[in-house]
């Protein structure tokens, strides 16, 4: 069984000729031979305002995913930060199915623990404020029941906020903390192998956290590195996609 891991493609919006929804067309044709499973760790949009609005931004993407899940490859996808209001149309219309925040792949006896990673920048309380009130059902019924033009509006005001906020902000308060990455393994005790991505800093690293040896591996954006993962019964490789 072999399994591809990729985070943060935020592809964009009715662009289907730009250079990175390009690549990861060339992907979805190309690095998934012999593939089982494709796991996509949250951020694969650069923005979801709802099924309606954004089924049709990226219509080349979602038939090619579809595709794909026809040839018998399943298909599993993480919310991020940009796109976590995909509901029962993009489901259907990818053939993904939803995984939870933390997601547990059993691999060799082991546990592979996976989430988007935002969630583990916990120096950042205010962004963890915003995130706690995006993630809220009902702030989340409301914006799906404004206009098109509304949520188009507010969704280019929020990548603006949020651009301008991470020019704001240093590095470390940008990055994962340690205090956070010790809370989440104290609720998954038996996950050594760490994956995540949002922090757009790829990385592996063996590191010793309260006695345990824990394998943590960071995935890129795509920009410029096309990274991901391939996880086959027996190994986890750090592979590019030329
Ligand atoms: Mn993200």
């Amino acid at each position: 069984m072999n399994t591809l891991v990729i985070a943060d493609i935020h592809l964009q919006p009715n662009q289907p000729e730009h250079p990175i929804n390009q690549t990861f067309q060339r992907f979805l044709r190309e690095a998934t031979m012999n593939v089982q499973r494709l796991i996509i760790l949250g951020d694969l949009f650069e923005v979801w305002l709802g099924d309606d609005l954004s089924l049709t931004q990226y219509t080349t993407e979602i038939a090619l995913l579809k595709s794909l899940e026809q040839q018998g490859c399943e298909i599993l996808v993480q919310y991020g930060n940009r796109d976590f209001l995909m509901r029962t149309a993009f489901f259907q219309a990818s053939g993904a199915n939803l995984i939870g925040d933390e997601y547990i792949l059993p691999f060799a006896q082991q546990q592979i623990l996976m989430v988007h990673g935002d969630q583990l920048c916990s120096a950042d309380t205010a962004y963890q404020k915003m995130r706690a009130w995006l993630r809220n059902p009902l702030i989340q019924w409301l914006f799906l029941h404004l206009s098109k033009a509304m949520r188009n509006k507010i969704g280019a005001k929020m990548r603006n906020q949020s651009q301008h906020a991470g020019r704001q902000k240093n590095a470390q308060m940008m990055d994962v903390t340690t205090e956070a990455i010790n809370d989440l393994l104290d609720r998954h005790p038996q996950a050594k192998i760490l994956i995540h991505g949002h922090t757009h800093k790829p990385h592996y690293q063996r590191r010793q956290i309260k006695g345990k040896a824990i394998h943590h591996y960071v995935l890129s954006d795509w920009r410029p590195q096309t990274q991901y993962l391939k996880i086959t019964d027996t190994e986890i490789q750090i592979l590019k996609f030329a």
